[in-house]
């Protein structure tokens, strides 16, 4: 008795620092649903930057010119950083990165959709950099404030990358929009590609998300998955006026009192179908993970045997 009423008695405080806008730390008493929650998205969102790599990857040996590469280059490192970043913030909950990997490989994590999609052309370089990252800062920038500090922190250093990404993304598409007319249908065809499976990245509509109620009382997402869909919809029409390219959905008007776009439905049938593990690469992405994971062995044992040879030596010499 005495010890259920404790527990209620925590779990009212640690809600009462939450609504207070006070950030939960790694050590502080946490229920046990909040650090696994706070696990499955962070570790997920570690898993989507890692994934994130292969497509871009892709054409690093392919993008047009040495500036090009460089920045690509560039840019996919990043995203290592990201997803070390977010390991780093996952194992702050008390899980092991061999954990996590394993979640991974086994299909029992999920990462994001979108980067189930093939990388055709190098303008699906440019859409990816354009709409994948920017439907990811949209995202972000409300993970700036999430509840768990160490995922906080982590954010508002990503926020910072993904907003060069966005941008170099945008630039390759202006080029193509400018060039030749070849060049132009390249960069259409592009858009036409990723712009549904970039709002597909926001997850389900509200009242079909699973855990969506839940991270919003605990502040682990800041807004709803709908709420931030369309404002990237709205922020994503001006930019592809812009460019002068066509609109993917014909269904996109402005809606003068709802002061935001109204827009046509997404695909939910491939929504779920590419989540459950059918989309177009998705055993290829996680072979790729996989092997070199495996080759990555001997630098892990290497460093395995490094550490047990210091402890040793720490042991013999204690001063
Ligand atoms: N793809 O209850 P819901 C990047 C799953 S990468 C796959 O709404 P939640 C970048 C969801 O996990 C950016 N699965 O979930 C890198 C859940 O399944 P489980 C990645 C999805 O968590 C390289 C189920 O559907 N960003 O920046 O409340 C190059 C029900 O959904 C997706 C993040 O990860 C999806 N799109 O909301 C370029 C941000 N959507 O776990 C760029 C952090 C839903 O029960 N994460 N599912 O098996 C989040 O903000 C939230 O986790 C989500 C989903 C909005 C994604």
């Amino acid at each position: 008795m005495g010890g259920n009423s404790d527990q209620a008695e925590l779990e009212r405080q640690f809600q009462q620092r939450i609504d207070d806008d006070i950030k939960i730390e790694p050590k502080d008493w946490m229920p046990d649903a909040y650090r696994e929650n706070l696990i499955r998205q962070i570790s997920q969102h570690a898993h989507s930057e890692v994934i994130g790599m292969q497509p871009e990857g892709n054409y690093i040996t392919r993008a047009p010119s040495l500036r090009r590469k460089l920045i690509l280059l560039s840019k996919v490192q990043d995203e290592a950083g990201h997803g070390l970043y977010l390991y780093s913030a996952s194992e702050t909950l008390g899980i092991s990165r061999l954990e996590l990997i394993e979640a991974l490989q086994s299909g029992a994590a999920k990462y994001a959709s979108i980067f189930n999609y093939p990388t055709q052309t190098w303008g699906d370089v440019g859409a990816i950099g354009w709409l994948v990252d920017g439907a990811a800062i949209c995202n972000q920038v409300s993970l700036q404030r999430t509840s768990y500090g160490p995922y906080a922190r982590g954010m508002i250093r990503i926020c910072k990358e993904e907003s060069f990404h966005q941008r170099q993304g945008y630039e390759i598409m202006l080029a193509l929009a400018r060039g030749s007319d070849e060049q132009r249908q390249m960069a259409q065809d592009s858009l036409n590609r990723f712009y549904w499976p970039a709002l597909m990245m926001f997850g389900p509509h509200d009242g079909e998300s699973a855990h969506s109620a839940q991270s919003m009382r605990w502040k682990i997402k800041r807004e709803t998955n709908d709420a931030l869909r369309q404002k990237f919809i709205d922020q994503t029409v001006p930019q592809i006026e812009f460019l002068g390219l066509d609109h993917p959905d014909r269904d996109i008007s402005w809606n003068e009192s709802r002061g935001h776009y109204d827009h046509g439905e997404i695909d939910w049938h491939e929504f779920y179908s590419v989540i459950n593990g059918n989309g177009h690469c998705n055993r290829q992405r996680l072979q790729h993970h996989i092997r070199a994971h495996q080759e990555g062995e001997w630098v892990r044992d290497a460093l395995a045997a490094y550490q047990e040879k210091q402890r040793q030596r720490d042991c013999q010499d204690p001063d």
